[in-house]
């Protein structure tokens, strides 16, 4: 693995201009034929040859024109085909022969065999294992695609493009071809083949054409595809409605499939999806379940125009689609659910997976300038944080400036390659602002630091708001320039009201955004006619840590009467971390503490406020996690004690709210027959946020044994078991929950998942040995990703007492996995072994421990460069 740098990027010397592929299937010996028309690039060298990408590739043949070509004129390597002497000036053809073997292919990445199907992986460099190919996003091509195969084992022959026919092919075969009009990059090539089932609807597009809609799945598992159906046609409009994007061919296919190493893939026209993101039925599925498939389908369904009508120029513009896209989906659910409620999960997760990510040793940019293995970049930064940007820009323009400055992009860059600078400059010429300083977002690492204070003079009726950035080091960057922090606010009077200010100094203030732009900023509001209580960064404008020494009565305040929903959220996370962190300590040294009964006043207060959706409410009642609590301490971290002292701080709210939680548990059932909607899944979770503290007040499985036994939907059935597995691990009713759950569900390796994952989460020493035990069981399948990200995944994701087991055995386990996987799956290792991350803020004994297994894994032969990049950075 080289390692590859953005500054070094230059377009190709030849221009592809047409692929012609055809493919005789077959499970170990596969036949690719692909005829690549190609010229030489006007103003380059005549002399270049041309160089195309392969990944332990043979070559089978090779043609020049429809002529051999003598050995002399070619190179040909598992990494690359080298032809010289090539015409100066005018288009010439290549005619490459392959010979793969998809069955052999663990990788998941290229042509491979899953289930009984034939399925392909492209992005980022999967092609390069189908043909030699100039497989680099910025070679876009028009493509045609023939596909023989046999016809009982395959009766679906299925690639991008609409479809232009097939027919019988002799000796029990046959073939189909597909043509593609709209010119794309290689990772977007998607072939598969084999024998599914089809859920069909259809689409009239906004200028009245018919898109045929058909997701394919495993005979019999039609219906549970009726609800990405629905998703799918809800995003179709979404995209024409908010963003004015109209699909582009007359057909659009969704293929589930149970081995993948990600979530989906946007090939164009032919979505491939691992079938955890499409399947779902109220006895199978969760509300986080259906939640997930409608954000996943609208996802894939946006890159259509972010992404694959404008794609990439180069890898390291990766944020300029996933980033996009991602904030595409979450406007989408959104505007489809509570839009309040939507923003602290998604902020719960920007804070738990990439505020860690962006504070460890594999922070990065959100647009890197470097890398040694690009799928090692699909990350939280440059989705997540990439979301953020996209939404900052959109925070500072205004939603008609954003508007006009994504219609620019769009009509702009139409069929292009582009860049992260072409993207802002769109935002630029649409606003005329200079948005110079806003693009340091993509290129500087590390979570910004905003540190405030605030002073009323009550003689002047003036308020100064005093603001300091700063931005920590990160890997290859120790120093930073100050960024422009789109903060949202409020300065909230006396009486409920939002102070009218006769003037502002000190900062560029639109709207009720305060521009933060230097490294320290004093910002003067006058009239202002009492001491006004501050919300800052309303919606979480800016993906920044706060400092902000507010009065605890202040943040009170906010949680009980801030109109903005989401700051109250935030102002109960506010109030809820010092007590969780004094709790932590207390247990680190052997004592209790107990709650600021404020705290749990406003929790408590909240959680009964029948004005408010009882989405919001759930959201309320989940106190900061674990990893909440070790982001705050910062380092030195002992997760037994952070577990320790949460537990107290939930006992305590437990005891208080008893009479509360025994009102709201169960009271969900009221609502009749089950609906997936966010409004019905709101009332299941509080209901089930409820049942959980009534287990920590009673000190009994009886009630969630109840509430196992009386679920009517995998909502209520999981959260039950959950809180036995968790909360009484010991007791007969979870052996017998556990043992019903698993016999129900046995044929349904999907909900297995589920009581896999439920299992390796349950805290404590114990963990371990469960996980070990779990994966002798004969649903566990080390092949499968999601079994493995089920069970493995989850245990060091997902359960700090028990990975960080104080005697290292769970990174020692960790490591043995990581070495067994990757010789496999090296994508799936790489991506699992991310979870040692922050092992340098862990107590120095367990640090040590994690540094050992780290080692380990470094030290072994043979090791991917996925695996061998990620390690080699966390150990830096
Ligand atoms: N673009 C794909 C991710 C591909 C990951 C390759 N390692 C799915 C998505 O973001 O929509
Ligand atoms: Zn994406």
């Amino acid at each position: 693995g080289q390692i590859v740098y953005l500054a070094d990027y230059r377009p190709t010397d030849f221009v592809l201009e047409r692929v012609d592929l055809t493919f005789e299937l077959d499970p170990q010996n596969t036949k690719v034929e692909a005829r690549l028309i190609f010229h030489r690039r006007e103003g380059t060298d005549t002399r270049a040859p041309l160089v195309l990408d392969g990944d332990e590739l043979n070559l089978g043949g090779l043609l020049l024109d429809q002529n051999g070509v003598p050995a002399a004129q070619f190179t040909a390597t598992p990494e690359s085909l080298t032809i010289r002497d090539l015409p100066e000036s005018k288009p010439f053809e290549i005619t490459v022969t392959t010979f793969i073997n998809p069955e052999a292919n663990t990788q998941l990445m290229g042509l491979y065999r899953a289930g009984g199907l034939y399925c392909t992986q492209c992005e980022a460099e999967g092609f390069r294992r189908i043909t030699y190919f100039p497989d680099r996003p910025d070679v876009l091509a028009v493509y045609t695609v023939n596909i023989i195969a046999d016809k009982a084992a395959n009766p679906l022959l299925l690639s991008n493009g609409n479809f232009l026919g097939g027919a019988g092919y002799g000796e029990g075969k046959h073939f189909a071809a597909w043509f593609d009009p709209h010119p794309k990059p290689s990772y977007l090539f998607a072939l598969v083949a084999g024998d599914l089932g089809v859920v069909e609807d259809s689409f009239t597009t906004m200028s009245g054409r018919d898109v045929a809609l058909k997701i394919y799945v495993e005979h019999g598992k039609e219906p549970r595809a009726a609800y990405a159906m629905d998703a799918l046609k809800r995003s179709m409009k979404w995209d024409e409605e908010v963003f004015g994007r109209e699909y582009d061919l007359d057909i659009f296919m969704v293929v589930a499939v149970s081995d993948f190493n990600m979530g989906a893939m946007e090939n164009k026209g032919l979505n491939v999806f691992n079938d955890k993101y499409v399947l779902a039925d109220p006895e199978t599925a969760t509300d986080a379940d259906y939640a997930n498939i409608e954000a996943i389908i609208a996802h894939e369904y946006f890159h259509n125009w972010t992404g694959n009508r404008i794609t990439c120029r180069d890898w390291f513009q990766l944020c300029l689609k996933e980033g996009l896209t991602v904030y595409r989906d979450h406007e989408f659910s959104a505007d489809q659910r509570s839009r309040a409620v939507k923003r602290i999960a998604e902020v719960r997760h920007l804070k738990s997976e990439q505020f860690p990510e962006d504070a460890g040793p594999l922070a990065h940019p959100v647009r890197p300038n470097k890398y040694r293995e690009i799928n090692n970049f699909y990350t939280t930064t440059v989705y997540e944080k990439g979301s953020e940007v996209t939404r900052m820009i959109a925070t500072i323009l205004g939603r008609d400036l954003f508007k006009k400055g994504m219609d620019l992009y769009f009509e702009r860059h139409d069929g292009e390659a582009a860049t992260v600078e072409d993207f802002v400059k769109c935002f630029a010429d649409a606003s005329g602002r200079d948005l110079s300083q806003f693009s340091l977002w993509y290129e500087q690492a590390g979570t910004p630091l905003v540190t405030v204070s605030g002073a009323y003079d009550a003689a002047k009726s003036s308020f100064t708001l005093s603001l300091e950035q700063a931005i920590p080091a990160t890997p290859g960057q120790a120093t930073k320039e100050p960024m422009h922090i789109p903060l949202r606010y409020a300065l909230i009077l006396e009486d409920g009201s939002e102070a009218k200010p006769v003037s502002i100094s000190g900062a560029e203030v639109t709207g009720d955004v305060l521009h933060l732009t230097e490294r320290a900023q004093t910002v003067t509001f006058t009239g202002i006619s009492s001491r006004p209580v501050v919300s800052l960064n309303r919606g979480f404008s800016a993906p920044v840590n706060l400092h902000f020494e507010q009065p605890m009565a202040d943040i009170a305040n906010i949680a009980r009467y801030e109109t903005d929903l989401f700051a109250r959220w935030q102002a109960l996370t506010d109030l809820a971390l010092p007590n969780l962190t004094r709790a932590a300590r207390a247990a680190q040294n052997g004592e209790t503490a107990t709650c600021d009964p404020a705290f749990i006043d406003a929790l408590l207060a909240t959680a009964r406020d029948e004005s408010l959706e009882p989405a919001f409410r759930a959201q309320a009642l989940a106190v900061p996690s674990e990893n909440d609590i070790a982001r705050e301490l910062g380092g030195n971290n002992d997760p037994d004690a952070i577990f320790a002292g949460r537990l107290g701080v939930l006992g305590e709210i437990a005891r208080t709210g008893i009479d509360t939680f025994r009102s709201l548990s169960g009271a969900a059932k009221a609502n009749g027959a089950f609906s997936p909607d966010a409004a019905s899944a709101g009332r299941r979770a509080l209901s089930n946020a409820a049942l959980g503290f009534l287990a920590h007040a009673e000190d009994s499985p009886a009630r969630a044994a109840e509430a196992f036994a009386a679920a009517d939907n995998m909502t209520d059935l999981s959260a039950a078991l959950t809180i036995l597995s968790h909360r009484f691990p010991e007791a007969a009713e979870t052996t017998a929950a556990l043992a019903a759950f698993e016999q129900r569900f046995a044929s349904n390796a999907l909900v297995i998942d589920k009581w896999f994952a439920i299992q390796a989460t349950a805290p404590g020493k114990d963990a371990l040995d469960r996980v070990r035990k779990l994966m002798e069981s004969a649903h566990f399948n080390a092949k499968n990703p999601n079994r493995v990200r089920a069970l493995v995944g989850t245990f060091a994701f997902a359960n700090a007492t028990g990975f960080n087991r104080a005697d290292g055995e769970g990174y020692a386990f960790l490591a043995d996995q990581i070495l067994d996987i990757d010789k496999r799956n090296p994508q799936l290792a790489a991506r699992i072994l991310t979870a040692m991350r922050s092992w340098r803020s862990l107590e120095p004994v367990r640090a040590e421990h994690a540094r050992r297994a780290l080692v380990q894994i470094e030290r072994a032969t043979g090791l991917s460069t996925d695996t061998r990049d990620i390690v080699e950075r966390t150990l830096k």
